[in-house]
């Protein structure tokens, strides 16, 4: 059987989210079945093209690993592995850099943003992180690509630069298609809920992050922003009730109709008391997991060497086979 492939990556730019795990980790695992083979792996590539502290960047690598594996990411049915100890990765964004326009570039919304929020460090690899992230995917020749939907337009982008070199140069890539999760593709700001739940914001009142402890969890959905309405209902006009609402039904598997009728008549202060009950519910054991695998570090070590092995495998054949399209290799 010819299994399809999964690829998704994280940064390690800081704890991970419940934004992180509702639009991309939760589907992590869950997309590990026998028909595919999945790659996941820690994009510290990525998150340098925003300054780093080195030592820090170092710890949050592990911590993000050992995260995922916590989250049920299976290392037999799955490679992970950290983007930097497969040098394939940066060979093929070059070919790739050569094959994609500065006009599509532009287009990325990260970018634009990214680049306002850091306005002293506009660097060349800010404005082909789209290109990294689509050698990540087509170094596998994945098909699927789960992420949140702040993503969909970067593996857009793969996606053309795929189709692109394959018109030019013979079929050589597949198609990726991203994932995203139809509710909790998009986990808004606890204090800003018209912006994206991100971990590099500077408020951590803004964002719950996975390893939060319970006490402090409640208290941050305690003082998320909501309104002066009063009336729990969804409703796009109201960005900040309708965001629990949804973090709700994702740690619940409610429908919105069953959790607005659920708290018919209640005020928001029930509201918010219940998200964090789910919300603490699912994290729990994820949160004791992480606690065990953290402390063996041979056996985190020992995953991911064989993950960066058998990524190496499959990334290798690729460029391999790109170097020979685009003549940079000699003649066997
Ligand atoms: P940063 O804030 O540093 O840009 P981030 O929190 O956006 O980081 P990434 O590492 O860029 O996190 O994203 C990892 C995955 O989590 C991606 O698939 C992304 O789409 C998803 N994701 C990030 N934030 C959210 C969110 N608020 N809701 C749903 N999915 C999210
Ligand atoms: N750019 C992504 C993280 C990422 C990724 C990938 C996602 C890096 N490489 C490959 C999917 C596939 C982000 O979430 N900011």
């Amino acid at each position: 059987m010819d299994k399809k492939i999964v690829l998704s990556g994280i940064q390690p730019s800081g704890v991970l989210t419940l934004g992180n795990y509702a639009g991309a980790l939760r589907n992590w695992s869950r997309l590990q079945r026998e028909d595919r083979y999945c790659y996941y792996c820690v994009a510290n590539l990525h998150a340098i093209t925003v300054r780093q502290e080195s030592e820090a960047l170092l710890k949050r690598t592990f911590d993000a690993a050992a995260l995922l594996l916590a989250c049920g990411v299976d290392p037999k049915r799955s490679s992970l592995f950290i983007q930097s100890h497969v040098s394939e990765h940066a060979e093929l964004a070059w070919a790739l850099d050569c094959n994609t326009y500065m006009g599509e570039l532009n287009r990325m919304t990260q970018y634009k943003d990214k680049s306002a929020r850091h306005a002293d460090n506009i660097n060349a690899g800010l404005f082909t992180y789209p290109v990294l992230m689509a050698a990540d995917i087509l170094l596998y020749q994945a098909s699927y690509v789960p992420v949140g939907k702040d993503q969909k337009q970067h593996v857009e982008i793969a996606r053309d630069i795929a189709d692109r070199f394959n018109k030019n140069y013979g079929e050589t890539f597949v198609m990726p298609e991203p994932l995203i999760p139809q509710v909790g593709g998009k986990v808004m700001s606890l204090q800003d809920p018209t912006k994206k739940m991100s971990k590099s914001d500077p408020n951590p009142n803004a964002f719950v992050a996975i390893m939060d402890e319970p006490d402090v969890i409640v208290k941050k959905f305690k003082r998320a922003v909501t309104d002066s309405v009063g009336v729990i209902a969804y409703d796009e006009e109201r960005p900040g009730v309708s965001n629990l609402l949804s973090i709700y039904c994702i740690f619940t598997g409610m429908t919105m109709d069953e959790a607005v009728a659920s708290f018919e008549g209640q005020g928001y202060g029930k509201l918010k008391a219940a998200v964090a009950d789910a919300v603490i519910n699912e994290l729990m054991p994820i949160q004791a997991e992480y606690s065990r695998i953290i402390k063996d570090e041979a056996y985190l070590r020992s995953v991911l060497r064989e993950g960066a092995d058998a990524a190496r495998a499959a990334a290798r054949r690729t460029v391999r086979d790109v170097y020979t399209r685009l003549g940079l290799s000699l003649a066997e």
